[in-house]
């Protein structure tokens, strides 16, 4: 019996580590990987600080509460089963215990909640210029430096696509998925369901300031992209802003996050990163005429 479930434990063992090639492949990856273990990476300050809050803090404290909770049991199974302990105790109430339970937890989600609400300021707090750092943290998580912003993009959320406006530029459109025979057709290397025709195009190492809305007679959506550490509510009627800095160029797909109706499954986002050069010839070229020209001045990507 022990013989059989230790030959499993090492044959789950042995596929887990035969994983770690996959995994480090997620690691080039704007989406996520079978196999894949963690978030995904990051490539902006605010994911580094979302990475280091989780990996730092919520996973040590997750395990512990775990190890605790198996070794209670493991107390209770040896000391207190009916063989050990035949005559059980008629006690209804501790109120030292209560208390502690109480206490205890709460504790905990203070411990989780302090670094957590820096590291969501951060997220929310717009660039104005000045390098400082923001946040008023015990522990070290959330102290992002916040450059002021070159760009500023608005993402609107269509039934069931996403628009994005240059504002500054006056510049607009429609960023529909992929369908199958398409996406096979024109960009058959983007994962499936996530591919979009034209993809939000930005520079990589800028401070882009991203506006987020939902179209006034919509409904909720909401803009996230995990490699970037933005997730933030699309809203019919109001302005939502935060912001993102791409340390490296690539494609990064994030989803429609909020349940807004028939087809919130299939309004995939795709932000492409491009040299700074690269988007100055593109957005000039989309200025001068159409997106598909100017998408056409982009490397090629399949
Ligand atoms: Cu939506």
């Amino acid at each position: 019996m022990t013989g059989q479930f230790l030959r499993s434990f090492g044959a789950a063992l042995a596929s887990a580590l035969a994983m770690a090639p996959a995994y480090a492949l997620a690691q080039e990856q704007g989406y996520p990987q079978p196999g894949q273990i963690g978030l995904q990476p990051s490539v902006t300050p605010i994911m580094d600080s979302v990475h280091s809050f989780h990996d730092g803090i919520l996973l040590w404290t997750a395990s512990l509460i775990t190890l605790l909770v198996l070794v209670l049991l493991v107390v209770v199974m040896v000391r207190f089963n009916a063989r050990a302990n035949p005559n059980p105790s008629t006690n209804t109430h501790n109120t030292l215990i209560e208390i502690v339970w109480t206490v205890l937890p709460i504790l905990v989600l203070v411990v989780i909640a302090i670094p957590s609400f820096s590291v969501l300021t951060d997220q929310l707090t717009m660039p104005d210029g000045e390098r400082k750092y923001l946040g008023s943290n015990i522990f070290s998580f959330g102290e992002v430096e916040v450059p002021a912003p070159e760009l500023t993009v608005k993402a609107t959320g269509e039934q069931w696509y996403w628009n994005y406006e240059y504002v500054d530029q006056g510049l607009a459109f429609d960023s529909n998925m992929l369908k199958e025979p398409e996406r096979e057709a024109t960009k058959p290397g983007q994962p499936r369901l996530l591919a979009v025709n034209n993809e939000l195009v930005v520079p990589v190492d800028t401070t882009v300031r991203l506006q987020v809305a939902a179209s006034p007679q919509g409904v909720i959506h909401a803009f996230a992209v995990p490699s970037f550490g933005v997730k933030i509510d699309a809203v019919p009627g109001k302005l939502n802003e935060t912001w993102f800095n791409a340390r490296k160029t690539g494609i990064y797909y994030g989803q429609c996050s909020e349940l807004c109706g028939q087809d919130h499954a299939f309004m995939p986002i795709a932000v492409r990163v491009v040299t700074k050069e690269e988007y100055a010839f593109w957005i000039k070229t989309f200025g001068e005429g159409f997106i598909e020209d100017a998408n056409d001045t982009l490397p090629k990507v399949e």
